[in-house]
């Protein structure tokens, strides 16, 4: 089997295991290493320390794994329609965290595809999963992959499938025909994700800040949140969609998931926010311990659910009546 034959064999393998799309690319240093460090060297990390401390890997990812050659790019779609009007007694959860969390779903079919690889590559082959944990650029190494654009709201986009998924990669030394970069920058003059955000994050085009971002402050940050800030979060206690649901790429192409691995339970899109509030620490591992809203954990998401209690943005753009 040459190369093209065994990359063809992981790409349908990748289907039949319910991803959405895939694709290979090499693992060359970043072509965008300014974009990153400048970045960095803004502050527009926030408190995520993890971004610097990985930035060599970030801009030379063929360091990630000792010897990997390749990196295999994969979606999953999480996307599932909103339940209607928004009832401000509720805070808001972001469409990825309806449901288990992904880095546990994802990891059985991850694993398979990943021993489908070894079994191609045959002796001496590694291949390594990772989604969203460790230095990955995943995003860039997609593009690069053939899967989508990098748009104007950072996200990367599918024509095909709008940016409602997770982006996934398996790191190998497999011998496997590398695809075309996707090239084309399909916003156009389009601009509504920047004009959308209720915080004003985007600094400029495919520039985020991430200090001002919902879903850093209500995810990633630890501290008290700024009061110019809080006015402004929208109603969201968990990440935040704005950005996405107003791109016409998923207005136009984003189908609902029917996918058991990433099930949703739709009493996830929304929670009380009194209850939330009164939740004890081990209530609420017990309730959403399976999902990502882990990682803020009970002391994070009474702080969300406080701020968005107390929501009164009165901007246009706020969808909270
Ligand atoms: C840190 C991080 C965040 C931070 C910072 C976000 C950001 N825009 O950088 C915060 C906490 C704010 C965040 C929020 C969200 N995140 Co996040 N996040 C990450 C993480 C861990 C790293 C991203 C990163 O490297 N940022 C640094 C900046 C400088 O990199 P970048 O914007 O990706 O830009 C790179 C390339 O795009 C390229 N580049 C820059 N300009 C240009 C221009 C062109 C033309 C090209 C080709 C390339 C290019 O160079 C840069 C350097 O590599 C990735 C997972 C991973 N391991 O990569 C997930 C990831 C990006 N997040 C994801 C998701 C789902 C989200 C949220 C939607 C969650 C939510 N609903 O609340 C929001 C979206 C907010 C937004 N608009 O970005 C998904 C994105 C999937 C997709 N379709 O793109 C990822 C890939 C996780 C995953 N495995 O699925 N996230
Ligand atoms: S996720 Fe929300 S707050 Fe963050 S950039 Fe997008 S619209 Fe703005
Ligand atoms: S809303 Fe418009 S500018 Fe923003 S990512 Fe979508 S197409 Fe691009």
């Amino acid at each position: 089997m040459n190369e093209v034959q065994r990359a063809a064999r992981v790409k349908s393998k990748a289907l039949e295991l319910g991803f959405g799309s895939c694709g290979i690319t090499d693992l060359s240093p970043t072509p965008h290493a300014e974009e990153l460090t400048d970045w960095l060297d803004r502050g527009l990390a926030g408190t995520m320390a993890y971004m610097h401390r990985q930035v060599a890997k970030r801009l030379k990812p063929e360091k990630i794994v000792p010897g990997a050659t390749r990196a295999v790019l994969l979606t999953r779609s999480y996307y599932n329609p909103d339940p209607g009007k928004h009832d401000r007694n509720r805070g808001k959860i972001a469409k990825y965290a309806r449901g288990r969390d992904y880095h546990d779903a994802l990891r059985e079919p991850l694993q398979q595809l990943a021993t489908e690889i070894i079994r191609l590559g045959g002796d001496g082959t590694t291949a390594r999963p990772c989604v969203d944990a460790g230095p990955v650029p995943e995003r860039e190494l997609a593009q690069r992959a053939g899967l989508g654009w990098i748009g104007k709201n950072t996200m990367l986009i599918d024509q095909r499938r709008g940016s409602f998924f997770f982006i996934a990669s398996i790191l190998t030394n497999a011998d496997l025909a590398i695809d075309p970069a996707f090239e084309t920058d399909r916003c156009g003059t389009c601009r509504r994700c920047l004009d959308a955000c209720p915080t004003d994050a985007f600094l400029d085009e495919r520039v985020l800040d991430s200090r001002r971002c919902i879903s850093y402050l209500t995810i990633e940050y630890r501290g008290e949140i700024d009061d110019a800030l809080r006015d402004r979060m929208d109603g969201w206690i968990f990440g935040c969609d704005i950005c996405q649901d107003v791109c016409p790429w998923n207005h136009k192409f984003a189908t609902p998931a029917t996918d058991p691995v990433l099930e949703q339970d739709p009493a996830l899109a929304d929670l009380e926010l009194d209850e939330i509030m009164q939740l004890s620490d081990a209530d609420f591992d017990n309730r959403y311990g399976w999902t990502a809203l882990e990682r803020p954990g009970a002391q994070g998401m009474r702080r969300n659910a406080e701020i968005a209690q107390s929501h009164n943005c009165g901007r246009e753009t706020c969808s909270t009546p």
